[in-house]
């Protein structure tokens, strides 16, 4: 009886989010499923069918943009423990762990506090490596996951010529994505603390 009930889930997800990919769709149903000890070597997941928490893991998931290896869509303050989930949901691959180090590809491993711009996110599929990853934030050019005072100060200073920013850094701190660092983006970065904006993280 499993068949068809995973059938009306994939129904259900792809009705609602058409844009995802198969292999999404896949990930946020086998990673939805309520894990119970009983069902280890049975299944895949180990897990029962959960169509409310896959369809909340479907339309939650991030975008990678694939030239860049960057992750979008994540919202500001995020968790590492919440984005976890919502990364192997997110992977074309079902996977078995998402490992973030803070900084970069050297960093320390991360397993607390929020996930910020500059992170490394490796999707490991067993032993193989499913993809590596670098988060982008927009508006947090000070790479502590978080908009805030201290990300209009990083702007003034890369205005100032005082700091430089390269790659994903320098995207993240270009909050308004104009192409262009300055005083635009402390106003929006100021406005998204207020509550009268929210940057878009798409
Ligand atoms: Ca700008």
């Amino acid at each position: 009886m499993v068949a068809p009930m995973v059938t009306g889930v994939v129904a259900l997800i792809s009705g609602k989010y058409p844009t995802l990919l198969p292999a999404q769709i896949k990930s946020a149903i086998l990673c939805g499923v309520d894990t119970y000890a009983a069902f280890n070597g049975y299944c895949v997941t180990g897990g029962r069918l959960n169509a409310y928490k896959s369809l909340q893991l479907a339309g939650n998931c991030y975008t990678i943009d694939t030239s860049k290896n960057w992750i979008k869509k994540i919202e500001p303050g995020t968790a590492v423990v919440d984005f976890k989930p919502q990364m192997r949901a997110t992977s074309t691959a079902y996977n078995t762990e998402v490992v973030v180090r803070k900084g970069g590809s050297s960093g320390a491993i991360k397993t607390s506090g929020a996930i910020a711009t500059g992170d490394d996110v490796q999707v490991k599929n067993g032993a193989a490596n499913a993809g590596t990853y670098t988060v982008r934030i927009r508006g947090d050019a000070s790479a502590d996951g978080y908009i805030d005072i201290d990300d209009t100060l990083v702007v003034r200073e890369v205005m100032f010529g005082t700091t430089t920013l390269t790659g994903v850094r320098k995207e993240a701190a270009d909050a308004n994505r104009d192409g262009r660092i300055d005083i635009d983006d402390t106003l929006i970065i100021r406005d998204h603390m207020f509550g009268y904006v929210l940057i878009n993280q798409n």
